[in-house]
C-alpha cells in the first residue's frame, strides 16, 4: 500500500483505491491509502504545528531543499514520466515532458527563495524609512486535478514551501502514483516533520476537510468550474484566500495568411494532444473564409492518420481518455453537436486496441456556430469544432464570446493581425502561431473570465498569492 504522508510519517488507511491504467484497465499500477477526515485534521495540525519553524528556517536550508527536489525529479524524468503516461494516459514524451517541467518548476522557485523582492522607501515625513515586505501566509491546502498531475502540484507546492508555508496537499483520485512519488521526493530531500502532507482521498470528505478548516489559511485549487464554485463560497465565507484555475473554450484563430503547416501543427497539437484533456486546449477552431475548404481538409486527413492507442507505446501520438465517466461525457458531447446540426467530418468513435482502455478517435465537427452547446461548454475530450467567420473582426469577437477566458491563438503571417489579437483578446494568454497549450514554466499563469479567480500562478507572479504583504515604519531611533 501506499500511506498518505502526515506529520512526517507515512500513515496506512483502511480503505485504499486502484491506480488504474487508462490505457489497460486491468492493469493496476497500485494501491493508495484513502485519508479520513481525522487524518486531513491531523495533517492540518502539523502543518500549523510546523510553520514557526519553516518560516523563519534559513533561506539557505529552503533553497538546498527545494533544489535537490528538482534534482531528483529531473534525474528521474523518464520513470516518473512512465509513471504518469501509466496513471493519466497521456504520451510518453508529453509524459516526461511534463515530469521535466516539474523538476523546473522547484528549481526555479528554490531561486526565488533567494530574491525576495521588497520595496524599501522614504517616508513623507521627513527621517521616517518605510520597508515593504512580504511574509508567508500559513497553511495552504492544495487541490489537484488529475490531468497535470506532477506539473500543477509542482507549481503549487514549489512556491507555497519557498515563501514558507506549509502545506496541505490533495491530489486527484485518478492519479494518485505521481502525488505519492512527489511526496515521497519531497519527503527524502529533507523537508522538516509537517511542512509538507499528502492527503489522498475523495472531494467530499478531504478535499471539504481542507476547505472547511480555519486553520488552513489558503486554498490554490485547479478542476471544474463547479467545484471551483464551492471552494469559492466556503473560503469567502471563512475569509480564508483562494485562487481558482478552471475550465477554458479556447479560440484559435486561423487566419487566411496563416502559414498551413504550422496551422495544422498548432491545431493538432493545441486540440488534441494529451487527448485535448487541458484546460488550455483550443476546442474552437476559428478559422476565416479563405483557407477555410483547404484547411478542414488538410486537418481532418492529419486526425484521420494520427495513431490512437497505449500511452506507453513509442508509436502513440493520442493516449485514451482518462475513465469511463469522461468517455460517457465525450460521447454525450458527440451526440449533442450531431443534434444541434453539427457535421462531425472525422473521428469520435470508440477504437478497440489490444489492451481493454478507453480509445476515442480525435473528432473534429465543421458548419458550427459560437452560440451551439459543442461550443459554449467546455468538454474536456479529443473534440473541436470550427466556426467559420468574414474576417479578423468577427474572429475576434466570436473569440472573445465566451464565458471563459484562460487562453487564444491565432495563426497569421500578418504582424498587424497578431498585433490586433494580442491587444483585444480577452484571455490571460495568448498565443501567436503557437498552440493554445503548453507553457513556459518561469512566467505567469493564469485567465479571466470564469476560468480563473486570483491571483496567478507560477513565475515570480505566485508571491502574489502565497504571501502577504507588510509595510513597516520606522524612525530611526
Ligand atoms: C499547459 O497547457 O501546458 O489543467 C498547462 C490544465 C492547466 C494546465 C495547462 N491548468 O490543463
Amino acid at each position: 500500500m501506499h500511506s498518505n504522508l502526515i506529520a512526517g510519517t507515512w500513515t496506512e488507511s483502511i480503505e485504499t483505491i486502484e491506480n488504474v491504467n487508462p490505457s489497460d484497465v486491468d492493469d493496476i499500477q497500485g494501491h493508495y491509502a484513502l485519508a479520513d477526515l481525522g487524518q486531513t485534521q491531523t495533517a492540518v495540525s502539523a502543518a500549523c504545528e510546523a510553520f514557526a519553524g519553516w518560516s523563519r528556517s534559513p533561506l539557505q536550508q529552503r533553497f538546498d531543499i527545494l533544489d535537490s527536489i528538482g534534482t531528483e525529479i529531473l534525474s528521474r524524468k523518464e520513470e516518473l514520466g512512465d509513471l504518469l503516461a501509466r496513471e493519466e494516459g497521456k504520451t510518453l514524451p508529453e509524459a516526461i515532458g511534463e515530469a521535466g517541467r516539474a523538476g523546473q518548476i522547484f528549481k526555479f522557485f528554490a531561486g526565488e527563495v533567494l530574491r525576495q523582492k521588497g520595496d524599501r522607501l522614504d517616508s513623507v515625513r521627513p527621517g521616517v524609512e518605510i520597508d515593504v515586505t512580504r511574509e508567508p501566509l500559513g497553511v495552504i491546502g492544495i487541490i489537484t486535478p488529475w490531468n497535470f498531475p506532477i506539473a500543477i502540484p509542482a507549481w503549487k507546492i514549489a512556491p507555497a514551501l519557498a515563501y514558507g508555508n506549509c502545506v496541505v496537499f490533495k491530489p486527484a483520485m485518478q492519479t494518485p502514483g505521481c502525488a505519492w512519488a512527489l511526496a515521497d521526493i519531497i519527503h527524502r530531500n529533507g523537508i522538516p516533520a509537517g511542512v509538507f502532507n499528502l492527503v489522498m482521498g475523495r472531494g467530499d470528505e478531504v478535499g471539504d476537510a481542507i476547505l472547511n478548516d480555519s486553520r488552513v489559511t489558503a486554498v490554490s485549487f485547479t478542476g471544474s468550474v463547479s467545484t471551483g464554485a464551492r471552494v469559492a463560497s466556503v473560503c469567502a465565507a471563512r475569509g480564508a484566500k483562494f485562487q481558482l484555475e478552471m475550465g477554458g473554450k479556447n479560440p484559435m484563430v486561423v487566419m487566411n495568411d496563416a502559414e498551413m503547416t504550422t496551422a495544422i501543427n498548432c491545431v493538432v497539437n493545441g486540440a488534441y494532444y494529451s487527448t485535448g484533456q487541458r484546460c488550455t486546449a483550443s476546442s474552437r477552431i476559428i478559422v476565416e473564409s479563405g483557407i477555410h475548404e483547404e484547411f478542414v481538409d488538410k486537418l481532418a486527413v492529419t486526425l484521420a492518420n494520427l495513431s490512437v492507442g497505449d500511452a506507453r507505446d513509442k508509436t502513440t501520438q493520442i493516449g485514451p481518455v482518462i475513465d469511463q465517466r469522461q468517455l460517457d461525457q465525450n460521447l454525450r458531447y458527440l451526440d449533442i453537436g450531431k443534434e444541434e446540426g453539427a457535421n462531425l467530418v472525422v473521428g469520435g468513435e470508440i477504437l478497440q486496441r489490444p489492451t481493454n482502455g478507453y480509445y476515442l478517435s480525435p473528432a473534429l465537427f465543421v458548419g458550427t456556430n459560437n452560440n451551439m452547446r459543442i461550443n459554449r461548454e467546455e468538454i474536456f475530450g479529443p473534440i473541436a469544432s470550427v466556426i467559420r467567420v468574414a474576417d479578423l473582426d468577427e474572429a475576434i469577437a466570436v473569440a472573445n464570446d465566451t464565458n471563459f477566458g484562460l487562453a487564444s491563438g491565432i495563426c497569421t503571417q500578418s504582424l498587424a493581425s497578431s498585433a490586433r489579437f494580442r491587444r483585444e483578446s480577452e484571455a490571460g494568454m495568448v498565443m501567436v502561431n503557437l498552440p493554445t497549450a503548453g507553457v513556459d514554466y518561469h512566467v505567469p499563469f493564469g485567465g479571466t473570465k470564469a476560468s480563473s479567480y486570483g491571483a496567478r500562478e507560477q513565475g515570480s507572479y505566485a508571491a502574489e498569492f502565497y504571501t502577504k504583504v507588510k509595510t513597516t515604519y520606522v524612525l530611526p531611533g
